[in-house]
């Protein structure tokens, strides 16, 4: 199956390199596609001398930082309008392992929708981070997986791989997550869809050089979005009841 890798970048020129030249050796066959918010340390620049070297790395160009929902919707448009029929997240610093992508890729190919790189299911690991960040990811899936009712380990996971008719089911103009809360928002919707999910142990490590692009408020974004969610899907299921009570009295 044809595979295009998404590199959402901003100011990512010392890490993106060695990212790009692993997945290039780890999946020769797959394709490319930084998507670059003009990040002002030259990344973009560096991607437009990468494609022009290499056929199978491409760059999409945008005005300037926009979060990466954002720019991985606009990847997966362009996605789209060519053929490819596996379509896969990728961060550009480091934390995702190229060498593993061919084990999401094979989950996809095996039949799931949506393949996600967990670090929360037993052979799933994160090499060098504190104590508090495993505690935002291990919360944030916690309170994900408690108010959306997904049976999932790692709801914000970034590493992931689509098949191309799971993200055609979608309207990307109904996403309205910026950071973090982008993963779950899509995580979600698939669920909601019916879509076959299944998690894929990856080791993530945490980022060596450039600077993290996380925030206090990208979480909260998330926390808020994913209550916002849950009360709805709540709502709705009551609603539900309440009128397949009434058609029961009325019968
Ligand atoms: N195009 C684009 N890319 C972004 C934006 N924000 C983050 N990214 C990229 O998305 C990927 C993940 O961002 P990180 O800063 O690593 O965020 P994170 O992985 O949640 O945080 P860390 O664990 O600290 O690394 C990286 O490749 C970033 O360069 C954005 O606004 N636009
Ligand atoms: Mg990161």
């Amino acid at each position: 199956m044809r595979v295009l890798t998404i590199i959402p970048t901003y100011n990512e020129i010392e890490s993106l390199p060695k990212t790009v030249a692993r997945l290039r050796a780890a999946v020769p066959d797959a394709d490319v596609l930084v998507v670059d918010d003009a990040s002002p340390d030259g990344t973009g620049q560096w991607a437009d001398e990468a494609a022009a070297a290499d056929e199978r790395v491409h760059v999409l160009h945008r005005t300037g930082k926009n979060g990466l929902g954002a720019a991985y919707i606009a990847g997966f448009e362009w996605a789209l309008e060519r053929d490819f029929e596996i379509i896969v997240e990728h961060d550009a610093d480091g934390s995702h392992q190229p060498e593993q992508l061919p084990l999401l890729i094979q989950a996809v190919e095996d039949g799931a929708d949506l393949a996600i790189g967990s670090r929360w299911v037993p052979g799933g690991r994160v090499v060098n981070w504190p104590l508090s960040r495993k505690l935002i990811s291990l919360g944030g899936s916690f309170y994900s997986r408690t108010m959306l009712g997904m049976p999932l380990k790692d709801i914000t996971a970034g590493y992931r791989a689509y098949r191309r008719t799971a993200l055609e089911a979608l309207d990307f103009s109904q996403i309205e997550s910026v950071g973090y809360g982008f993963q779950v928002d899509m995580t979600f919707r698939m669920h909601k869809l019916g879509m076959k999910i299944v998690e894929v142990p990856i080791t993530f490590i945490e980022r060596e050089l450039g600077t993290s692009k996380m925030s206090g408020g990208i979480v909260r974004e998330a926390m808020l979005n994913v209550t916002k969610w849950g009360l709805a899907e709540r709502a709705s299921q009551v609603r539900g009841a309440v009128d397949s009570l009434r058609g029961r009295r009325q019968r």
